[in-house]
């Protein structure tokens, strides 16, 4: 087989790269190790920026988001019991649409169908080979044959775990990296969310989360110690928590109903360097994470794979390397403010295993200066809300 672009993985990057290439007449073709099912099935981001939901639409998948994503103009934050409303429109102008990563990855994968380009799930044991040259090549066995694509470039979008990033020689990548000692327990229910905007919450036992999918799905998280097991949080075990580190209005409010999913997430800043290796790019979780709070993980991934597939673009159509030469120290420049918004949203929070009283007031004195500074939250709303490219 043979292709201009062979994108590694099958999540919102790969994908939303797929479909991008497609509108400019690129070729490529898409390697995934899971099914179609598995990559469905997973239940991960809920917020698009409006950066995000405009590259979407740019790739012809913005219909069903506009009409059942929600709009939100802000979100609340609770510091111990005292609830604040960051109204983003009225603030900057700007708004964040709510509609799950599960959903984005759903009309990405039909557009794909109807594209007719080629996607191969299931791909066991995929290698990415002389990339240091004009003629590199991806090898996996589908089923049960061995099999290899020659390509001119590789797009590793395989996540955090991919197989693109390990193949970099250790000398030429740079990785910074910080693991908390925490995660986050999310369960998700049939049940209307608790308010019409996401709450933010920071209490002594810990941070919580009120989100949504939908006007009667709804998404909840709680801060948890490393190493906790889903099998010990029962579902009433979770909303008594939840109750805890919110308000008493929210926690009188709050319908409850059986989960249907829950799962713990570790949380990590991490970033690598640079992002291209010869004919290699690294886009979205293959080249940085970010832990959740700032709900930036899949804008990220949307728009380092915008600026790729604007400089394969440039590439193919004008002839001119500008465009990929340019690519990873103008996405890192772009990353690393999210990743400094991600782990400030974090600090402040979350409780920490050595926050002491001194750091307790910090965090109270942020959301204090927070509240009192129109300049202090317009900054929250432009972090927020996805900074410019
Ligand atoms: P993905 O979505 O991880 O997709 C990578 C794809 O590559 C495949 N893959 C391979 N394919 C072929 N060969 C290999 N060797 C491969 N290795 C891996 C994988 O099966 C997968 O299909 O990365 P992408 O596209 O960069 O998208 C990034 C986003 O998914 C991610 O940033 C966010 O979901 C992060 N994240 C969250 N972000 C938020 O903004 N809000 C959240 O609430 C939120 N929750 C989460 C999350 C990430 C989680 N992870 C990574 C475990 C919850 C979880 C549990
Ligand atoms: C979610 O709805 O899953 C969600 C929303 C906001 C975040 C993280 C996760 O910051």
């Amino acid at each position: 087989m043979r292709t201009k672009v062979a994108i590694i993985g099958a999540g919102p990057a790969g994908l939303l790269l797929g479909q991008l290439l497609h509108k400019q007449g690129i070729e490529t073709i898409i390697i995934e190790r899971r099914s179609r099912d598995y990559v469905l099935g997973r239940i991960r981001a809920g917020v698009l920026e409006q950066a995000t939901v405009e590259l979407l639409e740019k790739a012809g998948v913005g219909e069903r988001m506009h009409v059942e994503g929600l709009v939100h103009d802000g979100v609340e934050f609770c510091f111990d019991g005292d609830r604040h409303r960051f109204n983003f429109r009225s603030l900057i102008g700007r708004t964040v649409t709510v509609y799950g990563q599960t959903e984005v990855t759903r009309d990405l994968m039909q557009a794909r169908d109807a594209s007719g380009e080629v996607s191969l799930y299931e791909a066991d044991g995929v290698t990415i080979h002389d990339f240091d040259t004009d003629k590199p090549k991806v090898r996996f066995v589908k089923d049960g044959i061995a099999q290899e694509i020659a390509c001119d470039f590789i797009a590793g979008c395989d996540g955090y775990h991919g197989v693109c990033r390990a193949s970099v020689p250790s000398g030429a990548l740079t990785t910074f990296e910080r693991v908390y000692p925490f995660g986050w327990l999310g369960l998700l229910v049939d049940r209307p969310p608790v308010a019409d905007e996401l709450l933010y919450a920071r209490h002594e036992r810990g941070f919580a989360l009120c989100s949504m999918r939908s006007p009667t799905r709804s998404r909840y998280y709680v801060q948890v110690p490393s190493g906790e097991k889903v099998e010990d949080w029962p579902d009433e075990r979770f909303w008594d928590e939840l109750r805890w580190r919110v308000d008493a209005e929210t926690a009188d409010r709050l319908v409850t109903g059986p989960s249907i999913e829950k799962s713990i997430a570790a949380l990590r800043s991490f970033v690598a360097e640079p992002l291209r290796f010869g004919r290699l790019f690294l886009a979205g979780d293959a080249a940085h994470i970010v832990p959740p709070t700032g709900a930036k993980g899949l804008n990220l991934a949307a728009s380092d794979v915008g600026v790729l597939a604007e400089a394969l673009t440039e590439y193919y159509h004008e002839l001119s390397p500008a465009g990929i030469d340019g690519y990873s120290a103008r996405v890192l420049s772009r990353v690393w403010k999210a990743e400094r918004f991600s782990w400030w949203m974090t600090s402040i929070l979350h409780t920490f295993p050595d926050t002491d009283a001194f750091g307790r007031r910090m965090q109270r004195t942020e959301f204090d200066y927070l509240i009192g500074s129109e300049a202090a939250s317009k900054a929250l709303a432009e972090n927020y809300t996805g900074l410019p490219l």
